[in-house]
């Protein structure tokens, strides 16, 4: 009861937006950061007693709005093991956001009958945010919701997603078997630095890097990461950090950014990259990497979350050759439909590795790559990562050498494992991961590029009356509702080579997304038009 009290005294500081229904989609909840206080509130109260309900596990809360511009913001939890909340808990979130503040404490309570949470439990709760002027005061909320519920927090301050993600999943596993490292941004960096030493041994990275932080909380944060890598003499790695301006508030993500350069399909235009310098971009929470470079012909080639996805399942499916150990581990690759079609081609024929195709949002593709030994996954847009089983760990560690270079297969595969951060996409984690494997491979982006030929594709934001209508199933390739839409799509998409076409509602928009490639530009354009004249 006294808590009951000091959850609704603490809420009535706060007004709830009119009319406004929220919902926790795949990325949290994100919109006008002027709307989200007493979002916030809720997801602080709820975060404290998914921590109950896991016996006091830490539970992580990152307030950030990823790659959208400077006046959103959002907020999202995290598991113990540094995975997306569990599906169930999006309803009592959305639940618990939507309780008119003077009725909050009465639906909190009704949340721990339903979700039967023991109270006595112990709660811990960490907490970060990106660099937005309004994480300031919206991390005042949460300190608020945990305050009132009693809840032991850790104020991480600016975090990078995946580095909250990090620190949650250590924390959890401090002293156990499955130790993940120190829970401390330190930690964080040591650990990746490590790992990449040994990772590069005897090799050398070539030409500079330069690393595009969407003037957000990355920039900081690689500048910190770089003071603790091998010099550039030593390794190769010389990476120069551009749009870092974390001082002008409205720079963030504007004109630059992983969302910019794949959705634009161009490099920044504050870009001062000469012909096929190696150039990187980060989201605004550093989650997401794109590569890219302009060619000698001044022509923009970007090398996305599939060519990430193809060079690592490709290098460590070489590792497990070499090491001997290809039969003793599953390697898959985990996409979406947004992948492009030659990519999977690459994976299945060339690489012959096994592909999964998943709903799009990173849950679903993480989900899908830990039923391999060791799953890669990336969306098309950068965001993604490689997971290793139990099993893998095991195989790896314990495989006795039989020659030199077995041995050396074996220790870079360990090395992996700990470069890699396996709780979620991380783009600087994935930044050391692709400079490691091209040093490796003696590659540069030119060579990378040229191990398949994407098919032109093309993307279309369709504005609808209700997107709600549209049913996807066959892991979002195809539309069950509005009746009739996809025989269309189907006997559109036969009519070009190598057409492939679809259209599903998006989860963060209010609009239905068209994808489409073919053979040619003009097909997958004339194709794209069509399908979106279709859904309209
Ligand atoms: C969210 C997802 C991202 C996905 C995007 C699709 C997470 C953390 N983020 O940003 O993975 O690509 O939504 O957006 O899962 P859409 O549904 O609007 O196309
Ligand atoms: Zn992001």
């Amino acid at each position: 009861p006294a808590q009951k009290q000091a959850i609704a005294e603490a809420a009535l500081k706060y007004v709830k937006p009119e009319g406004k229904v929220f919902q926790y989609g795949t990325a949290g909840f994100r919109m006008k950061a002027d709307l989200l206080n007493t979002v916030v509130f809720a997801v602080g109260l709820l975060a404290g007693l998914r921590s109950k309900k896991l016996s006091g596990q830490w539970i992580g809360v990152m307030v950030t709005a990823s790659h959208n511009p400077a006046e959103d913001n959002g907020v999202k939890l995290i598991d113990p093991m540094g995975e997306m909340l569990e599906a169930e808990w999006e309803t009592y979130a959305t639940k618990l956001a939507n309780a008119p503040l003077e009725k909050i404490a009465d639906v909190y309570d009704e949340l721990i009958k339903e979700i039967d949470v023991k109270m006595e439990n112990p709660a811990r709760v960490a907490f970060a945010r990106d660099t937005r002027a309004s994480g300031s005061r919206l991390v005042g909320v949460l300190n608020a919701a945990l305050t009132a519920t009693e809840v032991e927090f850790a104020d991480l301050k600016f975090m990078t997603t995946p580095q909250l993600h990090y620190v949650v999943r250590c924390k959890n596993t401090l002293g156990t078997q499955y130790e993940y490292g120190e829970p401390t941004e330190q930690g964080y960096y040591e650990k990746l630095a490590e790992a990449f030493k040994r990772v590069m041994k005897g090799v050398k990275v070539k030409g500079a890097l330069t690393v595009d932080c969407a003037n957000g909380v990355g920039g900081p944060k690689l500048r910190e990461l770089i003071k603790y890598l091998p010099s550039a003499e030593e390794s190769g790695l010389d990476i120069k950090v551009v749009n870092d301006d974390v001082i002008n508030p409205d720079s963030l993500n504007f004109e630059c950014g992983a969302d910019y350069v794949k959705t634009k399909q161009r490099a920044p235009p504050s870009s001062k990259a000469g012909a096929l310098d190696r150039c990187a971009s980060l989201d605004g929470d550093a989650d997401r990497l794109v590569y890219y470079y302009v060619d000698e012909s001044s022509v923009f080639r970007l090398l996305d979350g599939d060519r990430i996805a193809t060079l690592a399942a490709s290098f460590i499916g070489d590792l497990a050759r070499n090491a001997g150990i290809a039969q003793k581990l599953k390697i898959g690759v985990v996409q979406t439909a947004y992948a492009n079609g030659s990519s999977t081609d690459y994976i299945e024929k060339v690489l012959k590795l096994p592909v999964i195709c998943t709903n799009t949002g990173v849950k679903h593709l993480h989900h899908a790559a830990l039923r391999f030994d060791v799953g890669v996954y990336f969306e098309a847009n950068g965001h993604g990562t490689v997971t290793f089983s139990e099993n893998a760990l095991k195989v790896i560690k314990s495989t006795e050498p039989q020659s030199p270079a077995q041995q050396r297969s074996l220790e870079s595969l360990q090395a992996l494992v700990d470069l890699i951060n396996q709780a979620v996409g991380d783009a600087l984690s994935d930044m050391l991961l692709v400079e490691a494997i091209l040093a490796h491979k003696g590659w540069s982006t030119k060579e990378w590029l040229a191990t398949y030929t994407d098919l032109p594709s093309r993307l279309v934001r369709v504005e609808v009356n209700d997107r709600s209508i549209f049913k996807a199933y066959d892991a979002e390739r195809k539309l069950e509702s509005p009746a009739g839409l996809q025989i269309k799509i189907e006997s559109l998409q036969s009519r070009y080579n190598k057409g492939r076409s679809f259209a599903r509602a998006s989860g963060t928009e209010d609009a239905v997304r068209v994808y489409a490639e073919a053979a040619s530009r003009s097909e997958a354009d004339d194709l794209a038009t069509r399908v979106a004249n279709a859904v309209r």
